[in-house]
């Protein structure tokens, strides 16, 4: 059976975020801004169709999708790209792979220990998100 993602997930622990926005070319004010957000994931799951909610004081994204749908994104408010994103099951991950301008664009979710995991790839960078249960 697929991972369970659903519910509202909050920001514990983020590695190596500011190397992710710099490859996507995120200018330094908007960067030094970014790092320092109480990010909140919203996991709404209904079956192979998924949104999540990324949630902060300073921009909010929202992307839906159904899994081994390839889509459009356009990373609105994000570094505003449109690339072609497909989500997919590997095992208990859902990886999604963004294709566009960037090499190797994409990221992966997991819960490991009842903590939800995100990884974020872009051309070399690697960034790692924990989250915890928000009550
Ligand atoms: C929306 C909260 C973060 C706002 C950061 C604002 C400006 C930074 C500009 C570009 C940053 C690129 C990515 C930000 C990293 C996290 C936001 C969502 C990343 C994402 O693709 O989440 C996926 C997986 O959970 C679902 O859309």
């Amino acid at each position: 059976m697929a991972t369970d993602f659903s519910g509202n997930w909050e920001l514990e622990r983020s590695d190596n975020f500011e190397d992710y926005l710099k490859a996507l070319n995120i200018d330094f004010a908007t960067r030094k801004i970014a790092c320092h957000l109480h990010q909140t994931k919203v996991f709404i799951q209904d079956g192979d169709t998924i949104t999540i909610k990324t949630l902060s004081t300073f921009r909010n994204y929202e992307l839906t999708f159904t899994v081994g749908m390839e889509m459009d994104e356009h990373t609105k408010g994000l570094d505003n790209r449109v690339v072609k994103s497909l989500v997919t099951w590997q095992g208990d991950r859902l990886v999604c792979t963004q294709k566009g301008e960037k090499a190797n664009r994409g990221w992966k979710h997991w819960i490991d220990d009842g903590k939800l995991y995100l990884e974020l790839t872009c051309e070399d960078k690697v960034c790692i998100q924990v989250f915890k249960r928000k009550e």
